[in-house]
């Protein structure tokens, strides 16, 4: 692995769990939404402005140029998509999840897209990076890609082979420019790229973000193995190799998210030039440590990094949105904000899963709830906010539904179409239950309201320890997961709906075991 996540997390604060310890509903999102500033221009920092003025002055020109393309939607109707994952990033770093002023940043821009459009409060992803990337490129759980034994020896999250249909060849196939900015750590071989799984074009990196130490540590030993050599920023189109551009050291972790961003816009406009639905993906580096803000955002919140960090996104995020909205787009696209999983476990990182416990690479709600936020105004009404669960294996056909691709029917997808709950037409979830791995041990599941955990980690040292008898939390009752057995003894009968889901997805995975091809 070459994650740093495996260290020690972060002992909890005991004020912080005072604060919390008030918050056990939804009240909470709509209490801390009103807490939330409008941020007049006179808030405004001075690099904000300029970059505002340049994005005006941009989009004026853009739109004095291509006059045809300013109304024109994607091809045959086809929704734009654009879609914002964060990584390592917690439930409660904005606004309308509890963030925002209270993380030392107002988000909003982020906040805007939950005003717009929907809000999820109980969106679930896997408990690390290359997993939950799988499922969401794959719409299948992250074990079933896994599963291969001509991996490297060292890890096993190595990536998706080329047998999986992506969410990027399956938009393609449906006729869309497919764009793809940032972070992959799904296969860094030949075939097994963004520009060999369906993406036209990439601009980023294919690792994990904490290879920026590398060029940067007093104790790097050059030549210390054959594999080892620095990360490097590449570009390439599909089917090129990919060119090495840059180191990506600690100057570079930066300035990168400023790119990825510019690259993204760019991306935007030459496809609404084209008139050709588009799938910008912007799997943004922050906030994976190392958290180095920008120089145009160092120091602006007094905050500290991670808070400049969390105002440099919500900015990079509102200029995506200036530009959909700008071109003539916003009714006909959906945006997306979400991230890969909770916020990182080491002691010097910052990040906050708001009432959750728990953080990144454990079962606990704080790994595996983060933010999902979608805003698609010709479809899904504005103000929307459910606690029903949703996983990220649902972007794939969810995504499919709204623009009419194909759904891989030679393989057991995971996902669900979640499009007429997002758009109000049925009043729940597609689904009410989701598996729960890390690495390769199931840990347990969630249904409605309770979760069962068969494994449970042990978040000092990281050893898995196994019950003779499993913990059941009741989420509404006890969302810190406190009591595993106190509000259990009455509701026994939950034991038969928590081992159905198990018994039924150890079922589907014998049928099937893993990706064949290479
Ligand atoms: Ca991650
Ligand atoms: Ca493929």
């Amino acid at each position: 692995m070459s994650c740093i996540d495996r260290l020690k997390p972060q002992p909890e604060v005991a004020g912080r769990d005072r604060l919390l310890n008030c918050v056990n509903d939804s009240s909470y999102v709509f209490f801390w939404r009103l807490l939330q500033p409008k941020v007049t221009p006179l808030e405004t920092t001075l690099p904000d402005y300029i970059r505002s003025v340049k994005i005006l002055v941009c989009v004026a020109v853009l739109v004095a140029s291509v006059p045809l393309a300013v109304a024109a939607p994607g091809t045959d109707g086809k929704p734009n998509i654009v879609l914002v994952l964060m990584d390592n990033f917690g439930y409660g770093e904005i606004g309308v999840y509890g963030g925002g002023v209270l993380r030392g940043a107002p988000t909003p821009r982020i906040d805007s897209i939950a005003d717009e459009g929907f809000q999820l409060t109980n969106f679930n992803v896997e408990a690390e990076c290359t997993p939950s990337r799988t499922s969401l490129m794959t719409g299948r759980y992250g074990i079933r890609a896994r599963q291969r034994p001509d991996g490297p020896p060292r890890g096993i999250w190595w990536g998706i082979t080329q047998w999986e249909i992506t969410l990027a060849e399956m938009l393609s196939d449906a006729g869309y420019g497919t764009g793809m900015f940032g972070k992959w750590h799904l296969g860094d071989t030949e075939g097994r790229f963004p520009t060999d799984q369906g993406f036209d074009e990439w601009y980023g990196i294919p690792h994990s973000s904490d290879r920026a130490f590398w060029p940067d540590s007093d104790s790097w030993q050059e030549g210390a193995h054959p594999d080892l050599e620095f990360t490097y920023v590449v570009s390439s189109k599909r089917g090129e190799t990919p060119k090495n551009l840059e180191v990506y050291g600690r100057e570079k972790r930066k300035t990168i998210d400023r790119e990825i961003t510019d690259h993204a816009i760019d991306f935007i406009r030459r496809k609404a030039e084209a008139r050709q639905p588009f799938f910008a993906y912007l799997p943004y580096t922050q906030t994976h440590e190392p958290v180095d803000a920008h120089p145009d955002y160092k120091g602006t919140t007094g905050n500290g990094s991670f808070a400049d960090v969390l105002a440099q996104t919500d900015a990079y995020v509102g200029e995506l949105l200036d530009t959909i909205d700008a071109l003539g787009l916003k009714d006909n696209t959906i945006f997306i904000f979400t991230s890969d999983n909770g916020r990182e476990g080491i002691t010097r990182s910052f990040g906050f899963t708001g009432p959750w416990r728990g953080t990144m690479f454990s079962p606990y709600e704080g790994s595996l709830r983060v933010p999902f936020l979608i805003r698609y105004p010709g479809k899904i009404p504005a103000e929307q906010v459910s606690n029903d669960i949703v996983h990220l294996v649902d972007v794939f056909p969810t995504l499919a539904n709204f623009v009419g691709g194909d759904i891989p029917q030679d393989r057991i997808m995971d996902g669900v179409d979640q499009s007429d709950f997002l758009m109000r037409k049925s009043e729940k979830s597609a689904r009410e239950s989701i598996v729960i791995y890390i690495g390769n041990e199931l840990f347990g599941v969630k249904w409605r309201n309770w979760k069962m955990l068969i494994k449970e980690i042990d978040e000092e040292s990281y050893a898995i320890q196994k019950m003779a008898y499993p913990s059941i939390y009741n989420l509404i009752v006890d969302p810190k997961e406190e009591e595993p057995e106190n509000f259990y003894l009455d509701d026994t009968w939950v034991d038969a709906p928590l081992w159905q889901v198990i018994e039924d997805h150890e079922s589907s995975i014998e049928e099937d075991p893993g990706a064949p091809g290479p």
